[in-house]
């Protein structure tokens, strides 16, 4: 019989003294369910004693967001734990320490990153990150470049496929990305005040078809190994250090949505600062932090990623010339659309982000909802024709005039 179950307080107190060198002997823990995602709980453990912490994450075998009539696989856990196993690896500074993982009850013990805040929060509150860009683009270039057939052994990396295979997950974003938004679904949440704009995507052909092709290489382009949710509630941060946590959608896809993952929510965040900055002034300012920002996302993946393949291309094949560019050309155009489809979905699609749903003013979080939506069917309509970032710039600034 399988012992899962979802822990109490207690017993995730009980679980975590048993990990080895972390908590003193007889320490008197404590345990606070801390979870705000939409899946998951996440017990954070502490000895105020010795000020030791810890984090244990447990997949519930439905989405939290829902409820029990959405049931999810809690092989979920097991994909997280091997894909953070593999970014660790490659990325040892940008990925949280991993102390234990327990597949009997979907439970990941690990670092406990509290005093980093949750980006999202971070760039709500208006903060800076210089570091930011250099070290998603590393982790970045480096995920996607080493699980690739750049770098693999190709029958090594169709073994790594298979054991990533995450129909439950896959389906979610198939759903909730690339389909409810464009159609009357009820799986979207919308405010009536942007019914109409909602309502022209619905009518919008030429925006159903760039977003089916963009489907089609989400469902086929088994690329690399992908984080699978790489927004700024995935990534925790202070002004020295960066760290990617959640990666439990991972699944090998197209390299493009994990790059757009990114810069989608420095766009939402964009356009949230309608409400975040009433001063027209300091809101040019942030918003100038912000695109700088995306373009140095863009600017340090290409360079580290150039870079991986001139040193590491795996085979004679992958060194022809003229191909790391037409490769690097459909990568843009790739993160381009899929940005776009990551920004249109949290507007008015089943979840939403706090940079744009908590500004309180409604008339200015309209403008965010407008916004956002303009940027958003603008970088899915021109993906396939963009040649440049510049691009992608080009549409925030026209959009926010
Ligand atoms: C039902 S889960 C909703 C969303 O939360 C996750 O973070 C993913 O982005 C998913 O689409
Ligand atoms: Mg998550």
């Amino acid at each position: 019989m399988s012992k899962y179950h979802a822990l109490t307080e207690a017993e995730a107190i009980e679980y975590a003294r048993g990990i080895a060198g972390v908590f003193p002997a007889g320490a008197q823990l404590q345990s606070r369910e801390i979870g705000d995602g939409n899946l998951n709980l996440v017990f954070h453990i502490t000895d105020p004693a010795s000020g030791k912490s810890l984090i244990l994450k447990q997949a519930l075998p439905y989405a939290k967001v829902v409820g029990e009539s959405w049931p999810l696989t809690l092989d979920r856990a097991r994909i997280e734990s091997e894909a953070l196993r593999i970014e660790g690896e490659l990325c040892p500074d940008l990925t949280p320490k991993v102390y234990a993982y327990e597949p009997d009850l979907a439970l990941t013990v690990m670092e406990d990153l509290s005093d980093h805040i949750i980006m999202r929060r971070g760039l709500i509150e208006k903060n800076r990150y210089p570091r930011f860009a250099a070290d998603i683009g590393r982790f970045l270039a480096r995920t996607l470049f080493f699980t690739s057939d750049l770098a693999m052994n190709l029958q090594q990396k169709k073994l790594q496929v298979k054991s990533f295979i995450n129909p439950d997950l896959c389906k979610i974003t198939e759903d909730l990305i690339f389909d409810d938004p464009y159609t009357d679904s009820p799986n979207n949440s919308i405010e009536a005040h942007i019914r109409d704009a909602a309502e022209a995507i619905w009518a919008d052909k030429e925006l159903h078809l760039e977003v089916a092709l963009l489907r089609e290489k989400f469902l086929t382009k088994a690329q690399a190994l992908l984080h699978g949710d790489l927004h700024t509630g995935s990534i925790f941060i202070k002004p020295d250090s960066t760290k990617v946590i959640d990666p439990e959608f991972a699944y090998y896809g197209p390299m493009g949505f994990d790059i757009g993952a990114v810069i989608a929510n420095l766009l939402l965040n964009y356009a949230g600062q309608e409400g975040w900055s009433p001063d027209a002034a300091e809101r040019a300012d942030y918003r100038r932090y912000l695109l700088d920002t995306v373009q140095g996302v863009w600017t340090e993946f290409e360079r580290n990623f150039r870079a991986l393949w001139n040193e590491h291309a795996a085979d004679r094949m992958a060194r022809t010339p003229g191909y790391q560019d037409v490769y690097v050309a459909a990568l843009l155009q790739d993160t381009i659309g899929f940005a776009g489809c990551k920004m249109v979905r949290r507007v008015y699609g089943l979840a939403h982000v706090a940079d744009i749903d908590r500004i309180e003013d409604a008339a200015a979080r309209e403008r965010a909802q407008r916004l956002a939506l303009a940027i958003g069917t603008a970088l899915i309509k021109r993906n396939r024709s963009a040649r440049s970032f510049d691009e992608v710039l080009d549409i925030a600034l026209t959009a926010a005039k």
